[in-house]
């Protein structure tokens, strides 16, 4: 058995892509200078395998932004708008794809399935004419193999390409880019033939999107794309990936199509395709890639597990091979750079290069025996038995307190009626309150001064007093502007997840762990890594001192329990639900104790609720379960005047709106103003029956908006939610956008409320 992988952090040790790519956006690095670093990089990652000792490497599986994004070039559907750009200069162009310039819009971004990647949405409409354009992947391909490297390309395959599509701007909203396929099949088989010309032994397809739930319709369309591609004669051999969740209908298509390989999942959810391979009879006479080493999260594999496991696909294929279930982009690169985590803790750990050697022992151990991995084997069930009985994983304390949980303690114990009463008489706002979602702009003096603190250049006592003078500024201009309900900013924030994480204990923080978010933007998520329990107040202080400075309400800022997971790297010892109860608890006591500090408004932030929602619609219940409970676990203690508030950053949750209402916050705001209060509308039909804030201004561009328009959208709002239930605020937080831009709109937005306000009293 080989050892392969499906693909590799692209950022390099120091995040030098990051630079390069940034500082040729500056002007500074030259298009040379970029294509060299990018070179170096790769040539680095393929070394790096083939010193851990994987035999066969992944090519095009980097990027110099996203991956999906080159498969738009590579198939040729450049969007209208962005092809003038390409014409000019293929790398520009790419760029203004990806970034938009002062003319042409970007494309749209989301998330990359249920991870923390985000890719650029391809455009198509019925006009749509693909061109073959293979020399990014011929180009990758032939670098590797002058290297010396046995490789593999890596391709978003083509269903999986056309199901991430949208329809391009001016087509019809019902356009299904999955009817573009036999169009764009003979441009997979331009490629495919180039590669072979390349000397690609196998080529890799990645089907992710089979994986999740697909009509009879989308899978006969795999059915015939596998059937048309393995039915060339010019290509090389057919490896077809699937990811993060089971293939269930999908995989007796694929186990019937003339393709050559499939890598299967067989983490998590996952281990179902065991069962699943069972009752198909298996792949005779194919490869299997078997993905028994998570791929995305950060804990080393436990090594007798996956051999038993690799051991019983042996009869199900003709050649069985290891590999981790996924590409690697999504966990960080090397867990042995982290020189301040916890020794103890640093054995369990294992990142993208300490999975690679993983899947290699693996190949070692089910191919020569597991003697040969003695060693290995010992070493890695003895960290394994280290983390179960540790203290840090087993805190009786708060085992006690989870145990303990009952349905009532989730319970707000007065109905939202009489809450809404109660709060009324206590914060005496006006009809249609204004308020903002809690952060203001990070201005560059902020970052420097935690720069400076870190650095040991500024001392506690100034770095404190910096964020106080922001405070007291940002409660100034709130006041000036005629907010209702306000907000301290957040100066001392440098992340919503991880300024949490850094004060709970259980929680670990890394040096060097990024993982790429989306283009040059990384993310260093916290590893929960222990039961976690708040050893004090995390955010009392700064909220009592900003309320002290001001007579009108300042609302507490926290981070809801699903979002401290969805943004972290989460345990696989325990289910995500216990984790999840942990952390609610700790955020319980955090409202007690703001509460009991005079804090009248509370809010807990969820943006991750709607985006860890399961692919597959039979494992939403059982995640929104446990979603809701725990949102409600933290917020559910507290004094029927004490208002709670959320915050959930789309206009797309329409497979949540029952999830929502049973979250019971007094208060939620969410996207609206680029779906035209379309999220009214629909929370009004679902039966939404407490407070609603839709945002009434897009935060995520710098345009400022003026007063009749947000006058315009919350008349839009009065139409579907009544002016006792209506909020003013923006669609999310303003720590992106700069200070001049934020003034004025805000003064527009309080304006806009003022009409609005008079208008509506004046009709009752
Ligand atoms: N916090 C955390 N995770 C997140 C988000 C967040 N995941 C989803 C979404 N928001 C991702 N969005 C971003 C936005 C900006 C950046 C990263 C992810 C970003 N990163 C800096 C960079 O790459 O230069 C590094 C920031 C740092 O120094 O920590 O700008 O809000 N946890
Ligand atoms: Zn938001």
């Amino acid at each position: 058995p080989r050892a392969t992988v499906h693909g590799y952090p692209r950022q390099g040790s120091g995040r030098e892509l990051k630079k390069a790519v940034e500082g040729y956006w500056r002007g500074r690095v030259t298009a040379d200078a970029l294509r060299e670093t990018a070179a170096g990089l790769r040539r680095d990652n393929w070394q790096q395998l083939r010193n851990a000792g994987v035999r066969e490497v992944p090519t095009g599986d980097f990027s110099l932004y996203d991956h999906v994004l080159d498969t738009t070039v590579m198939v040729g559907a450049v969007p209208e708008r962005h092809r003038a750009a390409v014409e000019a200069d293929a790398l520009d162009g790419y760029f203004a794809m990806a970034r938009g310039t002062q003319d042409v819009a970007p494309l749209e971004m989301t998330k990359w399935f249920d991870t923390n990647y985000h890719y650029l949405v391809s455009e198509l409409g019925p006009d749509t004419v693909f061109a073959a354009n293979s020399a990014k992947q011929t180009g990758e391909l032939s670098e590797a193999v002058a290297q010396g490297h046995d490789a593999r390309p890596v391709l978003v395959g083509p269903v999986t390409y056309l199901l991430l599509a949208k329809p391009a701007p001016g087509v019809a909203p019902d356009f299904e880019p999955l009817t573009l396929l036999d169009r764009l099949l003979p441009v997979y088989a331009e490629v495919l033939a180039d590669l072979r010309a390349a000397g690609a032994g196998w080529v890799q397809l990645d089907e992710p999107a089979l994986a999740a739930d697909r009509t009879p319709a989308e899978l006969n369309a795999a059915a015939r794309a596998y059937r048309e591609l393995g039915g060339l004669t010019d290509r090389p051999e057919l490896l077809v990936a699937s990811y993060f969740d089971r293939l269930g209908d999908a995989l007796p298509v694929l186990a019937k199509a003339p393709v050559e390989g499939l890598a299967m999942d067989f983490t998590g959810p996952a281990v179902a395709n065991l069962e699943d391979l069972a009752r198909a009879g298996g792949l005779p006479g194919k490869r299997l890639v078997a993905g028994v080493v998570d791929g995305r999260n950060v804990w080393i594999n436990d090594l007798k597990k996956s051999l038993s496991t690799l051991a019983s696909l042996l009869g199900f294929a003709d050649r069985v091979d290891v590999a981790p279930s996924c590409s690697l982009l999504h966990v960080p690169l090397d867990a042995a750079l982290e020189r301040d985590v916890d020794p103890q803790v640093a054995r369990w750990l294992a990142f993208a290069r300490q999975k690679a050697e993983e899947v290699v022992a693996l190949a070692t151990g089910l191919g020569e025996g597991t003697d040969v991995i003695a060693g290995l084997l010992h070493a890695n069930s003895s960290a394994l038995a280290a983390r179960s009985s540790a203290a840090l994983t087993r805190d009786p304390a708060v085992r006690a307190r989870t145990e303990a949980v009952t349905d009532a303690d989730g319970r707000r114990t007065t109905p939202y009626q009489e809450r809404a009463a109660a709060q009324r008489a206590r914060l005496k706002l006006p009809l249609l309150p204004t308020t903002t979602i809690g952060s203001f702009p990070q201005t560059g003096e902020l970052r420097a001064a935690r720069a400076d603190l870190r650095a040991g250049r500024l001392d506690a006592e100034g770095y404190d007093k910096r964020i106080a003078a922001e405070i007291r500024d940002v409660l100034a201009f709130q006041e000036e502007a005629g907010l209702d309900v306000l907000v301290h900013g957040e100066p001392e924030r440098n992340d919503m997840v991880q300024y949490f994480a850094e004060r709970l204990d259980g929680y670990i923080a890394t040096q060097h762990g990024w993982v790429q978010s989306y283009g040059t933007r990384y993310v260093r998520p916290p590893i929960l890594a222990g039961d976690v329990s708040r050893p004090g107040p995390m955010t009392v202080e700064w909220t009592r001192y900003a309320q002290s400075q001001t007579g009108r309400p300042v609302k507490g800022m926290l981070t809801g329990p699903v979002t401290m997971l969805a943004w972290s790297f989460v345990r696989d010892d325990q289910p995500q639900a216990e984790t999840a109860r942990q952390v609610a608890l700790a955020l319980r006591d955090e409202v007690a104790d703001l509460e009991s500090a005079g804090t009248a408004v509370i809010q807990v932030d969820e943006p991750a609720l709607r985006e860890t929602l399961p692919l597959r619609t039979e494992s939403r219940p059982e995640y929104l379960a446990w979603a809701t409970e725990s949102f409600r676990l933290a917020t559910g203690a507290v004094r029927a005047d004490t208002q709670i508030h959320t915050h959930m950053c789309y206009a797309e949750f329409g497979d949540i709106v029952s999830a929502i209402v049973d979250l019971d916050a007094d208060v939620i705001s969410l996207e609206a103003a680029r779906s035209h209060m379309q999220v009214a509308d629909e929370l009004a039909t679902a039966g939404y029956p407490n407070e609603v804030g839709p945002g009434v201004y897009d935060i995520h561009s710098p345009r400022v908006p003026d007063v009749d328009e947000v006058a315009s959208l919350l008349r839009k709002g009065l139409a579907a939610i009544p002016a006792e239930r209506l909020w003013v605020n923006p669609d999310c937080g303003l720590k992106t956008r700069g200070w001049p831009e934020v003034r004025e709109a805000l003064e527009h937005m309080v304006e806009a409320a003022r009409t609005v306000r008079a208008e509506a009293a004046g009709r009752s």
